[in-house]
Parts: C-alpha cells; structure tokens; sequence
C-alpha cells in the first residue's frame, strides 16, 4: 500500500544543552534583549540548584519518539506515514526550523502540537503563529493544521488523577486534611481581560481530576510568575501555602502542576527547591504529584489528538 506521509510539529518550551547556552536562551526568552548580570546568575543558579542538568531536553527528546512511534503503530494500517520534528520556542531546533525541514524533506502536510495541553495566545497561541507565518512564506506552501488543547482528555486526566492519588498515600493523615494544589505558569493579567480560555481551562481540568479523585479539599494557585513591571495573575502557590497553613492550619499538602507534562526547571527547582523550602520552614509536609513525561496515556492523548485534528479536517 502507498503510504501518505504526513508531518507533525511537536512544539515545545526548549531549554539549553549547557549551562554556556543560558545567556543565549534567556535573550531569547526576552525577544532579543540580554538579561543583567544578576538575572542571569540568578537563572543560572537556579539550573546549577537541580544539578546543572536540562532534564527538559531528554523528556521532549523521549515524547516526540514515542508520539511517532504510537501514531505509526496506530495508523500505519490505514496507509499513513507519521513523520515526527521538533519545534522548540526558545532553543534550537526553533519552531522555524521544524517547519522548514518538513519542507525540505518533501512534506506538503503537516499538524502542529504543543506540549502543553492548555490554551492561551500568549502560549500555545504563540507556537502555532510562529509556525503558520513560516509555513506560509515557504516558496512550495506547507499545508498544516494545528492542535489547541486537551485538557479534558479522559486519558490525560485519568494519568493526573492517578498521580494524585498516588501522592495521598504517601501521608500519614485523614485524607480531607490534604489539601490539593493545583497550579500552571502564570501569565500577565491582561489575558483575562481579551478573555482568554487559558485560567478556564486549567479550572476544568483541576476540577475533573478533584472529581475523579473523589478530592474536595483542593484550589488552584499561580506559579513562576515572571518579574516583570505589569500583573501576572495570582495568587502564586508560594502566598497560597503560606496563608493556608498560617491562616488555616493546613500541614498535608499536595503539589499537582498541571499546566506542565515534563520534569523541568519551573518543577524541579520552583516546586521541589523553592516551594520545597518554604513548606520546612512552614512544617508543613508537601508532596509533587510525579511528572507525565512518558507515560503512555499521555503520548496516547497526543496521538489521538493529532489524528483528531486531521478527521477534523477531513483530511483522513
Ligand atoms: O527547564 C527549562 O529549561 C525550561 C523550563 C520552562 C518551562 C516554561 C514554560 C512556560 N513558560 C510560560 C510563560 C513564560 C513567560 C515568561 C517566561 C519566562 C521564563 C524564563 C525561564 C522559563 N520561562 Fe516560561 N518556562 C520555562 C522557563 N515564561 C527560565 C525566564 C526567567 C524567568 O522569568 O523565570 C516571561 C518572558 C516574557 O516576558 O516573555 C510569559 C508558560 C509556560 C507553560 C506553557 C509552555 O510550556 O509553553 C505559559 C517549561
């Protein structure tokens, strides 16, 4: 059988390959303007604080095998050909380059995904603008249709809902005196205002899984909010755990970032060191929910939304 080949963009954060390439990656990250010297030491220490390592790049790396290993398997009967690229934000390969080697390598049809399954336009919004304005100026055309959730995907929250009843049994307490925090990136507040689907979402999804828990003794909070001079939307889990066992006397807490699917700096260091060291001096006992990176449920959720998105557009 002729195979049909098609392309996937598999979009995500990007993170350096050496502590040498923080600079660089932080320009980025500030659209061309370097860092001061503080600030980077700051970020670099922060990378030094988890061990010098980028464990970001390996799980991104081990994702976008697996999705084409899954579509592969999955769809190879139905003569399709999965041909996964990466397109990082802030790091090379950049978006831009996974679009164009799709090109390059004859692909005339491609669908776009990020790794991270909430949608906003300064997010997700951003990654698919990149790469349609570059598919758009390549001389040949590139035809590509983009993913942009899947934050309600049953297997998505049947694998967060696992880790947090995982997480509930590493206490030695009455399950509603765990409180559940769940948590994303912050973004500037004005999101809200151009009504955004981005805090809704996440909303849904903590709710889905609190449900599926059977959990009522939950909340959302904000985290690794940038230092910016505008609003970012709060309040930050750090305000959060502080008011709830001051305030409360809240001493079980559970960490479930959900607006992440990776081990990586904004997990490692600013749950487990950061908010970490905060809970000791609180005496209050924090577990993080462990990390999706490869779990098959989840590269499942990619596959099915990938070849979704082309049913969708009735290109299958
Ligand atoms: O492990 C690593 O090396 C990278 C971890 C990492 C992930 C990540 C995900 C998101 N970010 C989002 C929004 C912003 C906005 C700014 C911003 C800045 C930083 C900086 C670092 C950084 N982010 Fe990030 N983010 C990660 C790392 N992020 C480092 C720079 C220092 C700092 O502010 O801490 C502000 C920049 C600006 O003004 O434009 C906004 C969002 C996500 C989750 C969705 C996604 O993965 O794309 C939203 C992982």
């Amino acid at each position: 059988m002729e195979q049909r080949k098609i392309g996937v963009l598999v979009m995500s954060y990007g993170t350096p390959e050496s502590l040498d390439q923080v600079e660089a990656y932080y320009t980025h990250i500030r659209r061309g303007h370097s860092p001061e010297p503080q600030q980077l030491k700051e970020l670099t220490d922060r990378y030094e604080a988890i061990g010098g390592l980028f464990p970001l790049r390996d799980n991104t790396n081990k994702q976008v095998q697996a999705l084409e290993d899954e579509l592969n398997r999955r769809y190879a009967g139905q003569g399709l050909q999965f041909a996964c690229y990466q397109g990082l934000k802030h790091a090379s390969p950049f978006i831009e380059d996974g679009v164009r080697q799709m090109a390059e390598d004859g692909l005339t049809e491609a669908v776009g995904i990020v790794l991270a399954p909430h949608y906003s336009v300064m997010s997700v919004g951003g990654y698919i603008k990149r790469a349609q304005e570059t598919a758009a100026a390549l001389p040949g055309g590139l035809s590509m249709h983009f993913v942009h959730s899947y934050h309600l995907h049953p297997q998505l929250i049947e694998a967060l809902t696992e880790r947090v009843n995982t997480a509930l049994q590493r206490f030695d307490a009455d399950r509603n005196e765990i409180r559940v925090i769940f948590s994303a990136h912050s973004l500037p507040e004005k999101i809200v205002e151009m009504g955004d689907p981005y805090p809704k979402q996440l909303h849904e999804t903590a709710q889905r899984i609190a449900e599926a828990a059977g959990v009522s003794n939950w909340q959302f909070a904000w985290q690794s909010a940038g230092q910016t001079s505008v609003p970012w939307l709060g309040p930050d889990i750090s305000e959060v755990l502080r008011h709830i066992a001051s305030e409360e006397g809240v001493r079980y807490v559970i960490s479930c970032p959900i607006g992440f699917v990776s081990d990586h700096l904004e997990v490692l260091y600013d749950i487990d060191i950061e908010l970490q060291g905060i809970a000791a001096e609180l005496g209050v006992q924090l577990e993080r929910t462990a990390s999706l990176n490869t779990d098959p449920r989840y590269i499942s959720v990619l596959a099915d939304a990938v070849y979704g998105e082309l049913k969708m557009k009735q290109t299958v």
